[in-house]
């Protein structure tokens, strides 16, 4: 028998760069800033309407702009983003209607260590939005909400430009795009207010100037900042004859303009999104562009998600243009699930669908049509990966197939997708559901390279693909050569398990006794208990993790029958005892090739579970044999004697 000798790796959870950046909520409007070497992403929180509420500023509010509250999320590397929570709700702010839903486009900016966050909101009295501020002495708060709005604007989507002398420039959209230097406290407009009358009657006072230079057609969101000499204002700008937002600039010398336009730096959204919303930053000497796109809201356009993307500037300063891609920025971690769905290049035919059409967060599958067709996937960082790793994708067989995984030029893993039935059998797979299948690597790359699947036989759909170490904490250890005692609660611990089998089990709730019966009868005859590849193990810990040993083997360990042996060795007869385990999922045991108990069902690793009529344990070897099977869950199980009294019977050893 082959004996285990490596040990296995742990799952990451880390979630793997790609746009949108967050993946848990509607995040639009986002505005990145660097505080203290890190990334801070002040958006807007698009959420659905609430069913109480039917209408937001006239408009169906199904259909409208709605949010209630905003959060602050971060990033060191712009892979991992951390939500910090909300900062501001509606029904904190003093001088806001508590139920407008109207948290609009914000900013944040930090000036001689304090923390200022402006954001619009629909005021108590009167029309339209006025914008407020709140300050903490933390870019993620908590933050002091002012008792009343900037006196002088009445507008949206604040933007604060702090320049090299320490001036601040508010910048917003009303009336046009507007700027004004905000006073040391900056809370308050430096300047004189003017009043304007409206056309539909009544004044107000209004302070800063409007923008200069910049084209005629709807404009909104400025966002303004420095690069060198070089002031910038860009901002959501409709050119006529399309109708819907591009993000467009102009050029200065001077904080206030007069603004020089130089044009769209990001086109119109390809689809039916019609609103665009950007910030600009520099982190680690590469500039990037933060917008939003409706990914996860493709029917309502009003529930926008944040995206990122690099950005070049010419020598003359103008703003290379910029395409939206799906991969976004960041290197992804080769062991974080590689969300190829997302990826940088693919080759014609190749089309991407949801998930799940009800809730889109659940993200993409990409279907590779043909032989050879394929996505790359680019930055992946495999230096976690250590000698053993191993390939791990998540896919849904159209057909007998096979992929390719390569890193750069170099192949590195060949998964089939055909499932293997029995040694060496292959049956093409007709059930339409996900599988998740496990292949060797056949060498290890290093480095930052992309990673690119390519298709090798007829259409499949590839949902994710991960490499994975052989995780560390994987303990168990090859059975030593002196008998051994179960511990002191009696389990078993010694056991000689043979690779697992792919199994298809849609659900474990098809598991009965009957099914169990039929599968026992047609499974038992194909195992080769002499010479199939059985490896006896000492197991660390009181149950044993058979997806361990499955991931460790190279197998699959969902979807799998694993058979396994012990041989309980008895210095005298041991009377009225009873077999108690716990596996998940479904198992049947034998005493000497006598059943003694089945577990049937969508079962959970329960210590004495399932307890076998009285049972005599003869002296000398009896032979204990189980098989369990499981559908999508991760398979152990926990076995021990127990008296008459329900104690541990603990008076043998355990032989290989
Ligand atoms: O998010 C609401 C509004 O949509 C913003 O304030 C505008 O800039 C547009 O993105």
């Amino acid at each position: 028998m082959r004996i285990l000798l490596s040990l296995l790796a742990v799952a990451t959870l880390s979630v793997s760069a790609q746009n949108p950046i967050v993946r848990n909520q509607f995040t639009a409007d986002p505005t990145a800033r660097v505080f203290n070497g890190r990334v801070y992403l002040y958006p807007s929180h698009d959420i659905p309407a609430p069913s109480s509420v039917s209408k937001i500023a006239g408009h169906q509010a199904s259909e409208w702009f709605c949010m209630a509250d905003y959060h602050v999320f971060s990033s060191d590397n712009l892979t991992d983003w951390q939500d910090h929570g909300v900062i501001v709700s509606q029904e904190q702010v003093p001088w806001g209607k508590p139920d407008a839903y109207s948290m609009w486009a914000p900013d944040c900016v930090e000036k001689g260590g304090k923390y200022y966050f402006y954001f619009p909101n629909a005021p108590k009295s009167g029309r339209g939005f006025a914008i407020g501020v709140a300050t903490a002495d933390s870019p993620t708060g908590p933050f002091r909400i002012a008792a009343e709005p900037i006196r002088g604007v009445m507008g949206i989507d604040p933007c604060v430009l702090v320049d090299n002398d320490g001036t601040a420039y508010l910048y917003w959209s009303g009336m046009g795009i507007r700027g004004a230097r905000l006073k040391d406290n900056m809370t308050e407009l430096d300047g004189e207010l003017e009043t304007v009358t409206f056309p539909q009657g009544g004044t107000m006072q209004v302070g800063g100037q409007q923008m200069q230079g910049l084209p005629d057609g709807f404009k909104e969101g400025p966002f303004a900042f420095r690069r060198g000499d070089w002031y910038y204002l860009t901002f959501p700008w409709v050119r006529k004859e399309k109708g819907t937002e591009t993000l467009a600039y102009a050029m200065s010398r001077s904080p206030l303009g007069p603004w020089d336009f130089k044009g769209v730096f990001m086109a119109e959204h390809a689809d039916s999104c019609w609103t665009n919303h950007h910030s600009f930053v520099e982190y680690q000497g590469q500039w990037y562009l933060f917008y939003h796109h409706n990914d996860y809201s493709p029917l309502v356009d009003k529930r926008r998600s944040a995206c990122v993307e690099r950005v070049t500037f010419r020598k003359d300063g103008t703003i290379q243009e910029v395409k939206p891609t799906l991969r976004g920025v960041g290197t992804t971690k080769a062991t974080a699930r590689m969300e190829v769905d997302r990826y940088s290049a693919a080759s014609e035919g190749t089309a991407i669908a949801a998930l799940d059409t009800l809730n889109r967060f659940k993200g993409w599958f990409v279907t590779l049509p043909h032989k050879g067709s394929q996505v790359r996937y680019d930055d992946v960082d495999y230096a976690p990966l250590r000698a053993g790793a191993y390939a791990v994708v998540q896919v849904r067989a159209k057909a007998n197939t096979s992929l390719m995984l390569s890193a750069g030029k170099k192949q590195i893993a060949r998964i089939p997708v055909t499932v293997i039935t029995e040694r060496g059998g292959f049956r093409r797979d007709q059930s339409n559901q996900w599988l998740t299948l496990t292949a060797p690597l056949t060498a290890l790359p290093k480095g930052i390279a992309d990673i690119t699947v390519t298709c090798d036989g007829e259409a499949v759909d590839v949902d994710w693909v991960q490499l994975r170490n052989r995780p560390e904490y994987y303990s168990d250890v090859p059975a030593g050569a002196a008998p051994l005692a179960p511990d002191a609660e009696g389990f078993i611990r010694r056991w000689t398990l043979l690779e697992p089998v792919h199994y298809e089990v849609r659900s474990n709730i098809m598991l009965t006794e009957s099914y169990l019966n039929d599968m026992v009868a047609k499974e038992w005859p194909k195992v080769n208990w002499k010479k199939g590849k059985w490896h006896t193990i000492d197991s660390r810990t009181y149950n044993v993790r058979a997806f361990r040993f499955a991931e460790l083997t190279g197998n699959e360990p969902y979807h799998s029958l694993f058979w396994g042996t012990t041989v309980i060795d008895c210095p005298q007869e041991l009377q009225n005892v009873r077999l108690a385990v716990g596996s998940n999922g479904a198992s049947c045991w034998w005493l000497d090739n006598q059943p003694v108990l089945t577990l049937d069902g969508d079962r959970r690793m329960v210590q004495d579970d399932g307890v076998s009529p009285r049972l005599t344990l003869k002296a000398g070897r009896n032979v204990l044999r189980f098989c369990l099977v499981n559908g999508p869950g991760l398979s152990d199980f926990c076995v021990r004697f127990i008296d008459e009294k329900g104690n541990p019977v603990l008076h043998y050893t355990i032989i290989r």
